[in-house]
């Protein structure tokens, strides 16, 4: 059996972490498009430099040219700019929605048949647009940000508790930005309530409430409070070490259910637009979509959410793509 093949198009922070996952863990060989000239050479020559040290063997190329994305299975897209000072939402959605329209027709000609896991901001506006400019099915394209707020979540929770983060299961649903909905009810470890221990911990069903509603309002501002921190940029570790779980489960149709960004056909009461569900990811991409009933305080926020992923795209739309 010939080895699988990535195709990273974006070479920067996020794109370079994938490069260097996907090698350490063996996924495929790996080919990283950036227009940049030799950045993606320089990149994936270091990190191929390394496979000695490492103990792998898989194939890295750097390229400028899309024609060397032929034959990939997987394609995960960081390509884009992050906000700079002065720039406002619409022209980032400009700039962004540019590039991603090259991205997708490169893609499209180039790597017809590959799954598709798209990671550049604003990300349900980017998916949306990845989708109608390649015509892929529903099943190939999808969006990185629930499994990485999830994570963000849960790791928030096991600092409090002061418990392993692998027995944490945190889920966050709906768009990729304030709006986003962790839902609480269903946090637990290995199965024991999240709040019920938290209540106990205090001794006190406010106090617990308050430290629930910092820990979700810390996972809405999470990106931000890295870009604080960063300075020159966004994070990039973790939201690399996401995407590279979505793309493990896809690879090795491993059928792990992961929150992703999905086109909705009627579950969660949506049709039509890309939101953060529970999916089960496989070797055909989102192979179903795990709908189950919200109470009514997480459907409205929700609802609020995917109303934020519809003005996005309106304004995308507006703006001419
Ligand atoms: O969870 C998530 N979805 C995210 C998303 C979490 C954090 C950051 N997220 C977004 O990912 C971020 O807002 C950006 O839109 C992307 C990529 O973040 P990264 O930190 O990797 O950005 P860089 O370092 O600026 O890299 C972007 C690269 C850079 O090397 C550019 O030269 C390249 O994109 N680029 C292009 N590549 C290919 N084709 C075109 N047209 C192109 N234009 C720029």
């Amino acid at each position: 059996m010939s080895r699988k093949k990535i195709a990273l198009i974006g070479g920067g922070q996020i794109g370079g972490v994938l490069a260097q996952l996907t090698a350490q863990k063996e996924l495929a060989d790996v080919v990283l498009f950036d227009i940049v000239e030799d950045l993606p050479q320089g990149k994936t020559l270091d990190i191929a430099e390394a496979s000695r040290v490492d103990g792998f063997d898989v194939q890295l190329r750097g390229t400028n040219e899309y024609k060397d994305i032929e034959g990939s299975d997987l394609v995960i897209i960081t390509a884009g700019l992050p906000r700079k000072p002065g720039m406002s939402r619409d022209d980032l959605l400009t700039t962004n929605a540019k590039i991603m329209k090259t991205v997708a027709e490169g893609v499209k000609e180039f790597a017809p048949n590959s799954i598709v896991i798209i990671i550049s901001n604003p990300l349900d506006a980017m998916v949306t647009l990845f989708k109608k400019v390649s015509g892929f099915p529903a099943n190939r394209v999808m969006g990185q940000a629930g499994v990485l707020d999830s994570s963000r979540f849960a790791s928030f929770i096991a600092w409090e508790l002061g418990i392993s983060v692998k027995d944490i299961n945190a889920m966050v649903l709906g768009g990729h930005g304030d709006t986003m909905v962790p839902i609480v009810r269903y946090s637990n470890v290995n199965g024991v309530p999240v709040m019920e221990l938290l209540e106990r911990k205090y001794n006190d069903k406010a106090k617990a409430k308050e430290i629930m509603d910092a820990m979700v309002q810390r996972t809405k501002m999470a990106g931000g409070e890295v870009v604080k921190l960063l300075k020159t940029g966004s994070a990039f570790y973790s939201p690399a070490s996401s995407a590279i779980a979505m793309a493990e489960s896809i690879l090795k149709d491993q059928k792990r259910v992961l929150p992703t960004c999905a086109l909705l056909n009627g579950e969660f009461g949506v049709s039509g637009y890309y939101v953060g569900v529970p999916v089960v990811l496989g070797s055909n991409g989102v192979e179903k979509i795990l709908d189950f009933e919200l109470d009514a305080e997480e459907q409205a926020a929700f609802d609020n959410s995917v109303n934020a992923v519809k003005s996005l795209v309106e304004d995308m739309e507006r703006l001419g793509f």
